[in-house]
């Protein structure tokens, strides 16, 4: 390759999901932005797909002012691509680019003729999702080629997320684009379609035979254009180590590195302020509450714990099997220690449903109409109280002041009984607020079902399957996931499959404990970086080394330990658990993709690095910024080091030039039993 500047590259970061909501990837992008566009600047564009729905709320239309870009997006307008380009309306405010695929249709047969012969990748015909990958690849892969054949003097990084962006990968590499390319990898599609099924995946993950597998899920071709992606970039990452893992057996090449998932993260300027929204939120969930067990409201709302665990629905995946489980154990030890305690548990996963159930509106609509009812009395009540007093001339005081007993008039005491027979009911708060189509054979009402755990008043722990994401314009639970998120105690997120899991890394931002697992890729980070991370209110269930009895053991033991925690001791944790956050702040785990960008342009283009000592490269320390520094400071793993420690540490992790450092991942799993 030409010699071209190396230090001040041209980046395209390249995902289906860019300005285009689908799951966790965009999450990805959308949190990244700021800290990749203040880095870039304008030479930082995302590609993505033209979704009309969504585009218009989702990018400002701005002039192309890139000439080269403008010439190439003119000549592709004048065959027949439909495409948008203009600021992400996010932090960060990044260029995209969107790409019409839609526009370009009647190509897809010629692209898919040449995609078999240059790469050998089949495509079916109908399936729709890979032929959109197929026009948005050569869209990308035109795009790409173009810009770099006029923009000579500048390196070009483009950086792929997921087998959905990867079929322009094997193109640029068989074209001999003169650019350097990455390609990300959030998941294996062999891997999640294995652990979905009742396979024991993690003892035999070395021994599938990968295309046989494809083939019999009918997603070989898939499969082809991800082990493709994974084989002809010059830089492959995964997001964690277990997905590493997976992706050196299922897809054949051992990732060059591992770049976690970061969040943007928001600091209060005061402290405390996370702990009041805990408090404001929770009393809405307290108001849901109140309206869903009306009739059976026999508990105490302060002593009450709010469980949750929130995602795709992904029933084995994501370990709401082993969450069901474990709340039936709890269940029957609260119980048996006659605990003071309830809790309530909420899953909050999509799935199929016809309407909201009306035994669930009804609950809020009785309650609601008693508090209305209560608040028109006791306004009234205080008028006459006020009027009575007013009155007063002189003489006997204690004739200014109104006999208690006459406090209600005699309409209002019969208003309020009806309201309260109103609150009568002969059924127990329904499991699920929603009318679902598959009520018989849903896996979740199924297992709720076959425990019986059906809210009795008996039961210290309650169930609401919410099978809707939640939002404020809810007629039941009117609240924003994130201020659901906050108002609960405790997110449980056993999962089995999780490259990374958000969720959890979530909740520890705003200072909410949770439970993930050792096989979730957080998990797996978490324990790598913390000695005891329990302390810090983040508890990892061994599903490795433990048979799913003993995990699911583990998890009732951990969850029945939170419920002993005083007031004063949660407060405590969830102090400790925000303070985490600064980990998982992309303004530290950016740096991951800045030596994984250092690694592909290495590589793309050794002759720009030549005649300096390390074979080119900027011997200049990368700088991350430091955390806010707090007194006591979480431990980290292997001895006395806090977490500024640890971040000051990774300003040390100097970058070996063509080798970028991997740690081994020994993973053994102990089979599980009743698989
Ligand atoms: C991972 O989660 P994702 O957000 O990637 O999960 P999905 O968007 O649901 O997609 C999972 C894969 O399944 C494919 C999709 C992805 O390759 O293209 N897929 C499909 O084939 N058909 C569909 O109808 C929908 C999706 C990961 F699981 C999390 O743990 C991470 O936190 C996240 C971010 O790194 O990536
Ligand atoms: N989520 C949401 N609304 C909800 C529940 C969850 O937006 O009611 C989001 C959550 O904030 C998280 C994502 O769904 O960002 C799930 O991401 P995760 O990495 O846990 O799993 P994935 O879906 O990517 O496998
Ligand atoms: C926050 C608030 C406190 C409140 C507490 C309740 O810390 O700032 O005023 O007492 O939450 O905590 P709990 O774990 O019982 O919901």
């Amino acid at each position: 390759m030409s010699h071209r500047d190396v230090h001040n590259p041209f980046l395209f970061e390249i995902a289906w999901e860019v300005a285009n909501k689908v799951g966790g990837i965009y999450t990805v992008i959308k949190t990244k932005a700021p800290v990749t566009a203040h880095e870039f600047g304008d030479r930082y564009t995302l590609i993505g797909p033209l979704a009309y729905k969504t585009a218009a709320a989702e990018v400002e239309a701005e002039k192309v002012t890139n000439p080269h870009m403008k010439e190439i997006l003119d000549e592709m307008t004048s065959q027949g691509v439909k495409w948008m380009y203009g600021r992400w309306l996010i932090e960060g405010a990044p260029h995209v680019l969107l790409l019409d695929t839609n526009s370009i249709a009647d190509r897809l047969d010629s692209w898919k003729g040449d995609l078999w012969n240059v790469a050998g990748i089949p495509s079916p015909p109908n399936d729709q999702e890979t032929n959109d990958a197929i026009l948005f690849g050569y869209l990308v892969g035109w795009f790409l080629g173009d810009f770099v054949a006029r923009e000579k003097k500048k390196a070009v990084i483009a950086h792929f997320h997921e087998w959905l962006a990867g079929v322009a990968i094997p193109l640029l590499r068989k074209r001999r684009t003169e650019l350097t390319t990455i390609f990300t990898t959030h998941a294996t599609l062999l891997g999640r379609y294995l652990c979905a099924g009742s396979v024991d995946f993690y003892n035999n993950i070395q021994h599938f035979s990968v295309d046989e597998e494809a083939g019999k899920r009918g997603i070989y071709h898939r499969y082809c254009i991800e082990r493709g992606a994974a084989h002809c970039c010059d830089v492959f990452t995964t997001v964690s180590q277990i997905t590493a893992f997976e992706a050196e057996h299922l897809l054949k090449r051992k990732p060059d590195g591992v770049l976690p998932n970061g969040l943007n993260v928001v600091k209060f300027s005061a402290m405390h302020e996370f702990q009041n929204l805990h408090a404001r939120n929770k009393e809405k969930i307290h108001n849901f509450v109140r309206g869903h067990f009306y009739g059976h409201y026999d508990f105490d709302l302060d002593n009450t714990l709010y469980f949750f665990t929130a995602g795709r629905y992904e029933y084995r995946n994501k370990g709401v099997d082993m969450y069901i489980e474990s709340l039936s154990r709890l269940n029957h030890r609260l119980k048996a220690c006659n605990s003071p305690m309830t809790v309530v548990a909420f899953i909050v996963m999509p799935a199929a449903t016809q309407s909201f159930a009306v035994e669930a509106l009804k609950g809020q609509a009785v309650t609601k109409q008693l508090q209305e009812t209560v608040k028109d009395i006791t306004e009234k009540i205080g008028q006459r109280i006020f009027d009575k007093a007013a009155r007063y001339t002189g003489g006997d005081i204690s004739r200014a002041v109104i006999n208690p007993s006459e406090l209600l008039t005699n309409e209002e005491k019969i208003l309020l009984k009806r309201r309260v027979i109103a609150l009568k009911r002969n059924s127990l708060p329904p499991i699920v607020t929603h009318n679902m189509i598959d009520d018989g054979s849903d896996p979740i009402l199924t297992q709720l079902r076959r425990l019986q755990l059906f809210n009795h008043p008996s039961d210290r722990v309650k169930v609401v399957f919410h099978p809707e994401f939640l939002s404020s314009n809810n007629p039941l639970i009117s609240i924003e996931y994130e201020d659901f998120v906050r108002g609960c105690h405790l997110g449980v997120f056993p999962s089995y499959y999780e490259p990374w899991g958000y969720t959890p890394a979530e909740c520890t931002v705003m200072g909410v404990p949770s439970v993930t697992t050792n096989l979730s890729g957080f998990g797996g980070f978490v324990e790598e970086i913390l000695e005891k991370s329990s302390d810090y209110g983040i508890y990892i269930v061994d599903r490795r080394l433990k048979s799913v009895d003993e995990s699911v053991e583990q998890l009732a033991d951990c969850m029945l330990q939170f419920c002993q925690k005083s007031r004063r001791q949660r407060i405590n944790q969830r102090n400790r658990t925000e303070r985490l956050s600064d980990l998982l702040d992309w303004k530290v785990l950016g740096m991951e993709y800045v030596r994984a960008r250092k690694l592909a342009l290495h590589r793309a283009y050794p002759d720009s690095f030549a005649g300096s000592e390390s074979g080119g490269f900027d011997q200049q320390k990368v700088k991350i910024p430091k955390p806010l520094s707090a007194p006591a400071s979480p431990r980290i793993r292997g001895g006395n080091v806090s977490v500024d420690d640890l971040t000051s540490n990774m300003q040390q992790l100097g970058y070996e030039d063509d080798e970028y450092p991997f740690p081994p991942f020994p993973l053994i799993v102990k089979r599980p039993n009743s698989e």
